[in-house]
């Protein structure tokens, strides 16, 4: 469907090079190259799963600058972050952009297509649909909700299954309300789940210890039947990896209320974790 459609368009593109000179040139000079890593890409259909992150590229392979638009479609299963990256484009550059892809909850698995195309050049990068993969965190990739997320942030970072505070930009959560408490962050289950173990990764790395910049007063928390109650208080914690157990309990959602930090400024969270044992 792709190719032919946008080979009209290239031929079209040559009468209308006479009456619109600034667009003609850019087309027929430029040739823009698409790229797009990896292929295929996964996703999974759960709200916090780290997975879809396809990035984009345009490399101008032609003797002038110019500026691309490349269009973004996709089957409709598929919902994308954006459908279009613009760019100034230098000579022999690679320009790169970041495209998620989601699809909702219960998703069959498949294979689909995103279409890239800018002007006549078009890329095909099939998407697999994973089926939801068995999980001994139960909380690996559900829903996070937190009372505020910093705009540097994901709030799905402390979801995420990465735990490694080195990677705390990319893989962590904290507040947005910086030396004001208490910050919430936590799980919401789809439904009521035996657990009987929850494990806390907050802040701490050779650059910024658990002693400095981890969270310091806070209450552990699950829910059920929608009342929340405590399971552990920690007050002035100095240390990095925390687990608390405690009799199995069916629970609808795990929350982590932090009364204060050790930096006194944000609450930050690298994972959280809960198992049945
Ligand atoms: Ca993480």
């Amino acid at each position: 469907m792709l190719r032919p459609s946008l080979r009209r368009t290239a031929v079209l593109a040559a009468p209308l090079a006479l009456l619109v000179p600034a667009v003609a040139v850019a087309s027929s000079n430029n040739h823009v190259e698409i790229s797009a890593t990896p292929q295929p890409v996964e996703v999974v259909p759960l709200p916090c799963f780290p997975s879809g992150k396809l990035t984009l590229g345009m490399t101008n392979t032609g003797r002038k600058a110019t500026i691309a638009d490349m269009r973004i479609s996709a089957d409709p299963a598929l919902t994308l972050s954006r459908h279009q990256f613009s760019s100034y484009l230098p000579t022999n550059q690679l320009v790169k952009a970041p495209l998620e892809i989601t699809v909702p909850r219960g998703t069959a698995p498949a294979t689909h297509d995103v279409d890239l195309s800018v002007g006549r050049d078009y890329l095909k990068v099939p998407v697999v649909i994973q089926p939801v993969p068995a999980r001994d965190n139960v909380l690996l990739g559900e829903q996070a909700v937190a009372s505020s997320t910093n705009g540097d942030m994901k709030l799905c970072g402390g979801v995420d299954g990465n735990t490694d505070s080195a990677q705390w930009g990319a893989s962590g959560w904290h507040d947005a309300t910086k030396g004001v408490f208490p910050d919430t962050y936590g799980v919401d289950l789809l439904q009521p789940t035996t657990i009987g173990r929850i494990v806390l990764q907050t802040l701490d790395s050779a650059k910024y210890p658990a002693s400095v910049m981890g969270i310091r007063d806070f209450d552990v928390q699950v829910r059920s039947n929608g009342v929340w109650s405590t399971v552990q208080e920690f007050r002035g914690n100095v240390t990095g990896l925390l687990t608390v157990t405690f009799a199995p309990r069916a629970v609808d959602g795990v929350q982590v209320v932090v009364h204060d930090s050790n930096d006194h400024g944000y609450s930050r969270i690298i994972e959280l974790e809960a198992y049945g044992n």
